[in-house]
């Protein structure tokens, strides 16, 4: 479980300030070829959530959600590798619930198939402060192929914004949210930004509420393939929007503000209380 490479003070404090981090060589080689299988199978055979975002005729945004319940690769580095250690870190969770994944790929010539600006929170079925998704990507990332850009700090703006679609950038759930997305791009001076160039082995984490987004793949060559996997911490309690985006359809048997548990997010880590193989375990048998 340990990160090849340790999460610092640094990190700690970068993450709690600008709601996001860039974490360098966190993952050895064998993590990202365990996803690279596990990316093969979605993509081969997706789940009933999968949607295409594309934005026009000849370009590939392919999305993907809660994929880990058919696919061992996914579940193996949710449960088993750096990530949930590296989340409970930077969140100082003594407690964590593995909350989903989320699959992105943004094909070569996909220049349009933008991510427009949004948080998590309007989307998830949590609520808390402890809530933040490990977003790995498979192969080099730039700001060409699609990097992520992140509005620093907005994780401390105390809203929550209306949810977008991915397809159109239309926003919906407009009873339930009172609030849109401030446009990031128009005022930089405002609302500063950050990104990253990424390689393979490096993430980044933001937090539920950064508002964050993402250029189409202008590259010719270089597919843009990501997974986030996302967690949740010890003040982390179940919720449910008005809305609910087809991915998060499913029944959970929990009731809102219930703690995270059960098989649909189950607990990896409690530095308190039973831990490691026994939760595992659980996770195994679906407990
Ligand atoms: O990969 C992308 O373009 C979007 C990722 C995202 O929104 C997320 O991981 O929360």
């Amino acid at each position: 479980m340990k990160p090849a490479a340790a999460v610092t003070h640094a990190d700690v404090a970068a993450y709690a300030g600008d709601g996001v981090v860039c974490l360098r060589q966190v993952f050895a080689p064998e993590w990202i070829e365990l996803l690279r299988a596990g990316f093969a199978r979605v993509l081969a055979e997706p789940t009933e959530a999968r949607a295409e975002h594309g934005r026009r005729a000849g370009e590939r945004f392919f999305h993907d959600a809660n994929t880990w319940a058919r696919v061992p690769e996914f579940r193996r580095f949710a449960l088993e590798s750096p990530a949930a250690s590296i989340a409970a870190r930077l969140m100082g969770a003594t407690r964590l619930n593995f909350y989903g994944d989320h699959v992105f790929a943004k094909e070569p010539n996909s220049p349009q198939s933008v991510t427009p600006w949004h948080h998590d929170y309007p989307y998830l079925r949590v609520t808390g402060e402890q809530v933040c998704s490990v977003w790995v990507p498979l192969q080099r990332v730039t700001a060409e192929s699609g990097g992520m850009r992140f509005a620093r700090g907005s994780h401390r703006w105390g809203k929550v914004y209306r949810p977008v679609r991915f397809t159109t950038g239309e926003e919906f759930g407009t009873e339930e949210f009172a609030d849109s997305v401030p446009a990031i791009d128009a005022d930089p001076a405002r609302y500063p930004v950050v990104s990253f160039d990424l390689e393979p082995g490096d993430c980044t984490v933001h937090h539920g509420r950064t508002l964050h987004a993402a250029g189409g793949n202008r590259t010719a060559s270089l597919p843009r393939r990501a997974v986030s996997f996302r967690y949740a911490g010890d003040d982390a309690r179940y919720a449910e929007h008005r809305h609910q985006p087809q991915f998060t359809r499913f029944a959970t048997g929990l009731k809102p503000g219930e703690p995270l548990g059960g098989s649909h997010y189950p607990l990896v880590l409690d530095t308190e209380g039973p831990r490691g193989r026994v939760l595992q375990a659980e996770a195994d048998a679906g407990t």
